[in-house]
């Protein structure tokens, strides 16, 4: 059975965090066992599953105390610090088994094709060799720079016998005030996991979405069966011992360009005679809504299709009609990243289910930039998403995910049954394509299927790559050793 002490705590639980920082890293030629031995002294800091878990609780407990007190509640120190490595990594440490994902073995830069990347907006830093990351959270800034100094002196860093030398860092950090958990266009986010069967114990309301079987999130464990091509026989994969309980991670730096994505929705507001009432959101506010599929509250528009309705933000009990994009457009990114019901006669979305731990990071959006309505060249604004997942197979999960799914046109697949719906169009989010339009914004029947054309894109891939989290035990006996 799991052990989820065995597990790192990003991937199943989360490492608390208001502070976040990646730090991309190389291992310096010629010091691979010395590398081992200081691997070994790190291991001790690499927060487990019940370790985030019971932060947690320590905080859910303490809340809970202290509103019944009537007292503030005290902000808790506490320092989450994960490893993963990509296959440069794993080749520079002589780990020559193929670990059976042939995304993360190729690595991003050489997916950045079918991702739809353009490399010239890479940073230089990505495209240079990086073997692993290490992921640092804590609440207070001071905490986290504290740790990262003692991890770097851990590896020596900066000193004649150093075994990592840095490639680049990027820190994330949640948005102030009511923005908290809100990435930067302003939406609640982080909302929709997929609950581990055997590991969430939560309740999911009916006729919300299953559990999913621990093999999609944890390699080597049940329904981590090979990639899964629609029309084609499973291709089956073989995985070393070494691989069980841990995941793949697919790191983003993703930037956006607020401004510019507020101007669009000004400019192309829905103009819906239904909600002239006073406090009815704007028509910008509205297509807003029906690009994401969620209120910036995070209520799904499915639930509550011409307002946003707070006491529903957490909902995920909600399934698409699949015959319909009048409540949700096909094309809205919840729709596209998991079209929950849409696929019900495809063999459902278990298998493409991912956990998602991004933060935002960059500064809130200037009042020059709101003026100019756009966003700074100055380097120090730049903004966006430090987007993180997990799952058991880059080719089932977010690899799948972008390029089939939020990249093409066609999906979700629309029953012929529905007259006069054409193709969904591209993810107005995420997706890259030709032409950049979707349709089925306005929620009025008769401009239902006009499509929208997207002017530019609004966020902007920056840099990433592909890294294995492997379980504790793993680091242990295969990678310290
Ligand atoms: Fe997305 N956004 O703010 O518009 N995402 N996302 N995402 N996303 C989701 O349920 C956003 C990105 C998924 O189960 C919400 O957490 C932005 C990538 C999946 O219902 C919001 C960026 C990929 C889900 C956003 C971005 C995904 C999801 C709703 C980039 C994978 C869950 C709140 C800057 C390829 C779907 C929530 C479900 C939800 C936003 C990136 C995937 C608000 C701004 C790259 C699977």
């Amino acid at each position: 059975p799991l052990d989820i002490n065995n597990v790192q705590g990003d991937i199943l639980e989360g490492l608390g965090k208001k502070h976040e920082l990646y730090y991309f890293f190389r291992i310096k030629a010629g010091q691979v066992s010395l590398f081992r031995e200081h691997l070994g002294a790190f291991i001790p800091l690499v927060t487990t599953t019940v370790e985030a878990k019971k932060f947690h609780q320590t905080i859910k407990d303490g809340k809970k105390a202290a509103a019944e007190q009537g007292i503030p509640f005290p902000i808790i120190e506490n320092s989450g610090v994960n490893i993963s490595f990509s296959q440069k990594g794993l080749a520079a440490l002589e780990i020559t088994d193929s670990i059976g994902d042939d995304v993360f073995e190729k690595g991003m830069v050489a997916d950045a094709d079918g991702l739809g990347d353009d490399l010239s907006d890479w940073d230089a830093d990505f495209k240079k060799e990086i073997h692993g990351v290490v992921i640092i959270t804590a609440n207070s800034l001071l905490v986290l720079e504290g740790q990262l100094e003692r991890i770097k002196r851990i590896f020596h860093v900066g000193q004649r016998n150093a075994t990592i030398e840095k490639v680049t860092q990027l820190s994330g950090q949640t948005r102030p005030g009511p923005e908290k958990g809100h990435e930067h266009f302003g939406f609640n986010d982080g909302l929709s996991q997929p609950a581990v069967q055997g590991v969430d114990a939560g309740v999911i309301s009916e006729p919300g979405e299953n559990p999913v079987r621990q093999g999609v999130i944890l390699v080597g464990r049940e329904g981590d069966d090979g990639v899964v091509i629609p029309g084609q026989p499973i291709q089956p994969v073989t995985r070393p011992s070494w691989a069980l309980d841990g995941s793949f991670l697919a790191f983003r730096y993703l930037k956006q360009l607020v401004p510019e994505f507020d101007a669009f929705l000004e400019a192309n507001a829905l103009k819906v005679p239904r909600i002239r009432a006073p406090g009815d959101p704007t028509g910008a506010e509205l297509l807003g809504a029906r690009l994401v599929g969620r209120w910036k509250s995070g209520a799904p528009i499915d639930l509550t299709p011409l307002r946003d309705d707070p006491a529903l933000a957490k909902r995920e009990d909600f399934r698409f009609d699949t015959r319909n994009q009048e409540r949700c457009p096909f094309a809205a990114h919840i729709r596209k990243t998991n079209p929950r019901s849409d696929l019900d006669a495809f063999g459902g979305t278990e298998i493409r289910r991912i956990i998602r731990r991004g933060i935002a990071f960059g500064p809130e959006v200037t009042p020059e930039e709101k003026r100019a309505k756009r966003s700074s060249n100055d380097q120090r604004l730049e903004r966006g998403l430090l987007f993180t997942c997990y799952q058991s197979n880059l080719g089932n999960g977010f690899h799948f995910m972008q390029e089939s799914w939020a990249n093409t046109r066609t999906f979700p697949p629309t029953p012929a049954a529905v007259p006069a719906v054409p193709v969904p169009g591209i993810d107005p989010i995420i997706g890259v394509g030709n032409p950049r339009q979707m349709v089925g914004a306005s929620p009025d029947d008769a401009a239902a299927n006009q499509e929208l054309n997207f002017s530019a894109k609004w966020v902007i891939p920056r840099g990433g790559e592909y890294f294995f989290s492997p379980s504790i035990s793993a680091l242990e006996h295969t990678f310290a050793a």
